[in-house]
């Protein structure tokens, strides 16, 4: 007998590797955070509250975890915040190589750094979805360009970065920071239009990086540095499944989960949130093949600039 850990618990048909669509891969890394420590323990409290949740997803009327979701091994590099965004690079860049559509569950939000290196890589004009309360726009924080305030610094340089939720900054950042580009959480509470402003704002390809505290902390407690004014559920859902069904969304990765034992409700939450995200990236896709049915391509990575010249195989 095998007893090789799954995703969420499913039936090791849908989890291997070689025809698994999705690849989850966790990154339990937090050595920068300032405030409250445990970003670490954030991925096994994801993928245990994961195993509790029931896998039909009523609003799609699908099961997504049929199209195959691969649990890859953990990326556990910590000597320094350099060496863990390079080893988190070359794991994302391999399985995009793949072809696969590729997840990463955090950890602090510097395991970002090398994961959006990786997608910039291998995607034409990429916008980077940032959902978050901070805009973690510093070149540079407590001697390392690779900490989590510096999360997004290199995305702003390098894509067309789109930052949501936002309501937290230092003065400093709004030099760098292109405004166009920026919604703010107190702008958005009194614009019925944010959501079709911020898709208006994204390019094809989409990546998305959801800090889980952008999310206001009525709902989402149990993360690093909670802020006031947060994001609440179902707008979440609502835009999350707009971006998915008016753009290619070609990876995403959750971060920040902070879990506390006490409190399990947003690690089910973390759960849920990114169960959703990939019904909506499958079903849409779903519809996708509907509307292109003589086409023999797949919709399905299809700009990546590496389908057919893996270096890493
Ligand atoms: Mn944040």
């Amino acid at each position: 007998m095998n007893n090789k850990r799954t995703y969420a618990g499913i039936p090791e048909q849908y989890a291997k590797l070689e025809t698994a669509k999705v690849v989850l891969i966790p990154v339990p890394y937090d050595g920068t955070s300032t405030w409250q420590k445990g970003a670490d323990k954030g991925p096994e409290a994801f993928l245990n509250a994961s195993e509790n949740m029931e896998l039909y997803d009523i609003e799609t009327d699908n099961e997504v975890y049929k199209e195959g979701i691969y649990l890859a091994e953990a990326v556990t590099e910590n000597d320094s915040p350099e060496k863990m965004v390079e080893a988190v690079h070359s794991e994302v860049k391999k399985y995009i190589n793949k072809n696969k559509f590729v997840t990463i569950f955090g950890g602090e939000h510097s395991i970002s750094i090398g994961t959006i290196r990786a997608f910039d890589e291998c995607f034409n004009n990429l916008t980077v979805l940032h959902i978050d309360a901070h805009a973690d726009l510093r070149k540079e924080y407590e001697g390392s360009s690779c900490n989590h305030a510096c999360a997004v610094y290199e995305a702003n340089q390098n894509t067309n970065l789109v930052q949501v939720g936002i309501r937290s900054m230092d003065i400093s950042e709004t030099r760098v920071m292109s405004k166009d580009n920026v919604f703010f959480a107190h702008d958005m509470a009194v614009n019925e239009y944010w959501m079709d402003d911020v898709i208006d704002q994204l390019t094809g390809n989409v990546f998305i990086t959801f800090d889980l505290d952008a999310l206001d902390p009525s709902i989402m407690p149990s993360t690093g540095t909670p802020e006031p004014g947060g994001l609440f559920y179902y707008e979440t859902l609502e835009f999350l499944k707009k971006v998915f069904t008016e753009r290619n969304v070609v990876g995403f990765d959750i971060v920040e989960l902070c879990p506390n034992p006490q409190e399990k409700s947003s690690d089910f939450l973390a759960a849920k949130l990114y169960y959703k995200m990939l019904s909506y990236k499958f079903s849409s896709e779903m519809e996708d093949e509907e509307d292109y049915s003589d086409s023999t391509n797949s919709p399905f990575n299809q700009l990546s600039k590496f389908k057919d010249n893996d270096e890493y195989e």
